[in-house]
């Protein structure tokens, strides 16, 4: 059962990791490093060892005006890589990232135990086929669609927008019928907000968490830490580490991230300095 396995990364006191194995040929970061399932398998394997406790499998890229992937594309990209993944290891957690129920019922079938959905359970028969197969989900804020998000950057309360926005989606995902333990919320970093926003929204995941459900950020080399810093795409581990800090206080907390081991470092030594402050 899910529960029984998310138990002990709960109990550590620090947030548990989300490796990002991109199978895209134009994700913002590291679209194209994947070329093959064989190759994507073992980089996700790489980042078990390093220490991440979620493997995120991903087959379309959300980036700012990215278009739209097939459900063929998808699935050929993603299921695959999720099959060989489950064969090698039974036990690691594996979400696959997608907004589309076809592509989420196949994954979920196929091994993972999760949907990371970045439209939060948005389209028709999404959240019940999470719930048909007794999965867990990840419901991420965004204000319209990859193509037109950073338009409309403005808000009048940013933070009480998008938690009162993720709490009305964990309640339809629990009245589809998933478990509310099995619901996590994200804030959605970088998806339709401004520097500012980003920032408060990361200063403000301790409230989120106050809904009751565990919380997913995903700040890891994202825009707002190159607008701050003039940081390429490649040389912002140092702002994705930081704009952790506030996050890393709060319980049940998942971090998703490209850089595994660096991550665990930073968490793990951030813990420890908490345990004697
Ligand atoms: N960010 C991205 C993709 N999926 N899922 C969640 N839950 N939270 C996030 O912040 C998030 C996400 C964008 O990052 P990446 O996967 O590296 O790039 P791309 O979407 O271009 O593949």
């Amino acid at each position: 059962m899910l529960e029984r396995r998310l138990e002990p990364l709960w109990r550590r006191r620090r947030p548990a990791v989300m490796g990002i194995i991109n199978v895209t040929p134009d994700s913002f970061s590291d679209g194209g490093r994947l070329p093959s399932p064989e190759a994507a398998v073992a980089f996700g394997l790489r980042l078990r060892d390093e220490g991440a406790d979620i493997l995120d499998v991903g087959g379309e890229s959300t980036r700012p005006g990215a278009e739209e992937v097939p459900v063929d594309v998808e699935l050929s990209r993603v299921i695959p890589v999720i099959e060989k993944l489950r064969r090698e290891d039974k036990g690691v957690l594996l979400s696959v990232d997608t907004s589309k129920p076809e592509v989420a019922a196949a994954a979920l079938a196929a091994g993972a135990d999760m949907v990371n959905d970045v439209t939060a359970g948005g389209a028709p028969g999404m959240l019940e086929a999470v719930a048909g197969a007794g999965a867990g989900v990840v419901l991420m804020h965004m204000r319209g669609t990859p193509r037109t998000m950073q338009l409309d950057t403005q808000y009048t309360e940013i933070v009480a927008e998008v938690h009162s926005f993720l709490g009305a989606r964990a309640a339809a995902a629990v009245a589809a019928g998933v478990a509310p333990q099995r619901v996590w919320l994200d804030p959605g970093i970088g998806f339709g907000k401004d520097v500012e926003g980003n920032l408060r929204l990361l200063a403000a995941a301790g409230d989120l968490a106050a809904l009751g459900h565990p919380i997913v950020v995903g700040a890891s080399r994202k825009s707002f830490i190159g607008a701050l810093t003039g940081a390429g795409v490649a040389d912002r581990l140092p702002g994705s580490l930081a704009a952790l800090v506030a996050v890393a206080a709060v319980e049940r907390v998942v971090v998703r991230v490209h850089d595994v081991a660096a991550t665990v470092q930073f968490l793990v030594t951030l813990a420890a300095l908490r345990g004697v402050a």
